[in-house]
């Protein structure tokens, strides 16, 4: 079968005015090209030395491991030098990155999670980059690129995509024109056109959640779940499936492939803290991948896209997936809020 590479695949769309400008779709190339080089990082395992953790806490609180930090640099190294971006920030960086003087700046700002669901890696199970594109207010040009340039809500994002590092390597992308997936070819080393538009399927029963933080959740997210496991003896009239994979990539690209819902609510082990996802560079991305699918992506009480950033590594509540459990989802929220919880 004739098979579509990721840089043909880019030009034609270029040729037909998706919305995807030459500089863009050069971004999107290097980012898919770093990508690649994480995917044979990981791969090596034990034998490249990469597995195991720094010793060292993240801008998050949380335990660093090589492998974010190697994917860090990785994504770094490849985006400073090329002319198309304003400025990056990652995860793993507490302050933006601008692009050093002696490269020229672009009109675009990336934002990422290098290895998105680390605590799986040393366990050898899927993990992945998400990676979100915005672009940098005019003004910036002429000035140094400040955080306050990233705060863009995610309706703004002018691409979005992840891979994901498990038993084939795949990248999953949207310019804001549908979502396409690609699978790496090692032998070649480049990415193919596998999947030319992906929607997600309808009337599968199956939720991700990690049900050990049930006791803490408000009550509508616990009365949702409870339906859920209440199956056909339940009000839905329907037995449902679980999964939790530690990834939200690994989630994500479940329900794209078999529908579902994905549940990250606000919980009452940090009553302050909106939920435990990061909006700039895990529900943004995810949530458009989702929304040009044909799905939704709330935090539990709009939609996400829509949430007007007030810091880079804010946190969020996170329900996506079908747009028709998604709303009945919320429906059990707006029930649980108007009877106090
Ligand atoms: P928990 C990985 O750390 C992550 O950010 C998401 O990829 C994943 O869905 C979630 O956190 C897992 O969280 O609390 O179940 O370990």
């Amino acid at each position: 079968m004739h098979r579509v590479s990721l840089s043909r695949f880019l030009i034609e769309q270029q040729r037909q005015g998706t919305n995807l400008p030459p500089e863009l779709r050069l971004l999107i190339e290097v980012v898919a090209r770093a990508c690649k080089a994480i995917s044979y990082t990981i791969n090596k395992g034990e034998l490249g030395g990469v597995l195991g953790s720094l010793g060292q806490q993240n801008v998050q609180g949380e335990v660093q491991k090589k492998l974010d930090v190697i994917a860090n640099d990785i994504l770094l190294d490849a985006n400073e030098w090329g002319g198309n971006l304003a400025a990056l920030a990652s995860e793993e960086m507490e302050a933006i990155h601008p692009i050093p003087h002696r490269y020229p700046k672009g009109e675009y700002l990336l934002v990422y999670d290098p290895i998105d669901g680390s605590s799986n890696i040393d366990v050898n199970l899927s993990v992945g980059t998400i990676f979100s594109v915005l672009k940098a207010p005019e003004e910036a040009s002429g000035r140094a690129v400040t955080e306050a340039d990233f705060l863009q809500a995610g309706r703004h994002q002018v691409a979005a995509g992840y891979a994901i590092y498990g038993p084939q390597t795949t990248l999953v992308l949207t310019f804001g024109k549908g979502v396409f997936g690609f699978t790496l070819d090692r032998e070649v080393g480049s990415w193919v056109l596998t999947q030319p538009k992906i929607t997600i399927p309808a009337g599968h029963h199956e939720f991700a959640v990690n049900m050990s933080n049930q006791r803490h959740w408000a009550p509508g997210v616990q009365h949702y779940v409870a339906d859920c496991l209440a199956g056909k003896d339940g009000p839905r009239r329907q037995d449902f499936n679980m999964r939790w994979t530690g990834s939200m990539v690994a989630d994500v690209q479940r329900i794209l492939t078999r529908g579902g819902i994905f549940l990250y609510p606000w919980d009452a082990r940090e009553p302050d803290r909106a939920g435990k996802l990061r909006l700039m560079y895990e529900a943004n991305p995810l949530g458009m991948i989702i929304e040009q699918a044909g799905g939704a992506a709330i935090d539990d009480t709009g939609r996400i896209l829509d949430i007007e950033p007030s810091s880079l590594h804010q946190r969020v509540a996170v329900i996506l997936g079908c747009a028709a459990e998604v709303a009945k989802a919320a429906e059990y929220f707006t029930r649980g809020r108007a009877m106090g919880g």
